[in-house]
């Protein structure tokens, strides 16, 4: 009788490690990121410099026609280099020129010889750094009650909690937003998901949402207040629920905002990784349209050193974080340029994924300041950093 029930803890040990590891498993194969192919393949992105490409781009409208003139020159110079198993990624034609490709490293040379091409990087993947984050219960379905309506900090400094009320979006270029939370204003259907290839960009991570209340959280009775308060927010998802994407599948989020934005339309992009030409280019090409704000990152160091926050330009904003006493805070990147402005991005309440709340702190925090500022219109000084570490005080930009 012993030894029965003895079998018996053994195999239902046996089970329940089993039931427990399939989920796992699963879990790692489907949102999985690699830059190698099985057969030794690696992900390249293909800056193109090809004038007759440029007439031909810029004679179609659309984002879809534009697309498959960009697919089609990547044929064309893939066939030209002789390269006839490469793994076509994203094409890009709205902002840089190029595509993402899986080939072998040893056939790189080929392509790079060819007259059209300009730059070839090796892709690279990048994960979000956030040095804090407390979470308001656990997001659970249905979403929780939401609490009554309170101003952040940061939303008071920056002299928000203006209700928006013209018709440009703002563009979150992150891990999706909450698409139906009762606090955001979400035009899900302008939005895309490069993680998954679909149209319905909804958050599994937190941090896009997070990002999305900051700059337009709506003035009503619950939650959270916006700077610029009931702004359209739209997803574009290019880091997956672990908060990692590649730079290959965040130039496409670029490229989809640098053709879909219209004039006074601003992107937030609160991620970045080290410095990297094709991202940095990408931006400073959508750019010409649409403002983008920036994250200067949380490695307490130069910014120059990270992209897309070194990208420069007149409608570039990179930016610091600094906490309620107008101090800089311990995490954030500096150094002007690339950097502009300093914003609140310390302990931040907003909004999160499964119609929650949260706190979190980051240069992540600080950007969505900045994009809610530039969609109510001009940048005001009001006062400088206090232990700026790079000894040039960044303004604190206000509405
Ligand atoms: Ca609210
Ligand atoms: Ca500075």
């Amino acid at each position: 009788m012993k030894k029965l029930s003895l079998i018996a803890a053994v195999l239902f040990s046996a089970i329940f490690i089993q039931s427990c590891n399939e989920p796992l498993v699963n879990e790692t194969v489907s949102d999985e990121l690699s830059l190698k192919s099985a057969d030794g393949k690696k992900s390249y992105i293909v800056v193109l410099k090809d004038a007759q490409l440029e007439t031909e781009l810029a004679a179609v409208k659309g984002y879809e026609a534009k697309q498959q003139k960009a697919k089609s020159a990547a044929e064309k110079i893939m066939k030209r280099a002789g390269i006839t198993d490469g793994e076509l990624g994203f094409v890009y034609g709205s902002s840089i020129k190029g595509f993402s490709v899986k080939i072998a490293p040893g056939q790189l040379k080929k392509l790079q010889d060819d007259p059209s091409v300009s730059y070839i990087e090796e892709d690279q993947i990048i994960t979000l750094v956030i040095p804090d984050v407390k979470i308001k219960g656990k997001p659970t379905k249905p979403a929780p009650t939401p609490p009554a309506q309170t101003t952040p900090w940061g939303i008071s400094r920056v002299h928000g909690v203006a209700t928006y009320s013209g018709s440009n979006k703002i563009w979150i270029i992150d891990t999706g937003i909450d698409l139906d939370h009762p606090d955001l204003n979400v035009d899900a259907a302008s939005g895309w998901n490069f993680v998954a290839g679909t149209q319905l960009a909804d958050d599994d991570h937190g941090h896009g949402s997070h990002c999305a209340g900051i700059a337009a959280a709506e003035n009503n009775t619950i939650g959270v207040i916006g700077v610029a308060a009931g702004a359209t927010v739209v997803p574009v998802k290019v880091l997956n629920r672990r908060g990692s994407g590649t730079y290959s599948a965040i130039i496409a989020g670029v490229d989809w905002v640098a053709d879909h934005g219209v004039t006074g339309d601003v992107a937030n992009m609160s991620l970045g990784g080290g410095f990297y030409q094709p991202i940095n280019d990408a931006v400073i090409a959508a750019s010409a349209k649409v403002k983008f704000s920036l994250a200067a990152g949380n490695e307490s160091t130069d910014a120059n050193t990270k992209s897309p926050a070194s990208a420069n330009g007149v409608n570039i904003y990179t930016i610091s974080a600094m906490d309620s006493a107008d101090k800089f805070a311990y995490f954030s990147n500096f150094g002007n340029p690339p950097v502009d402005y300093c914003e609140p991005g310390v302990s931040i309440y907003s909004t999160y994924k499964g119609g929650g709340y949260a706190t979190m702190s980051g240069t992540s925090m600080a950007a969505p300041h900045m994009a809610g500022i530039l969609l109510l219109g001009a940048v005001t000084k009001d006062g400088t950093v206090l232990n700026d570490p790079d000894g040039d005080p960044d303004s604190i930009g206000v509405h």
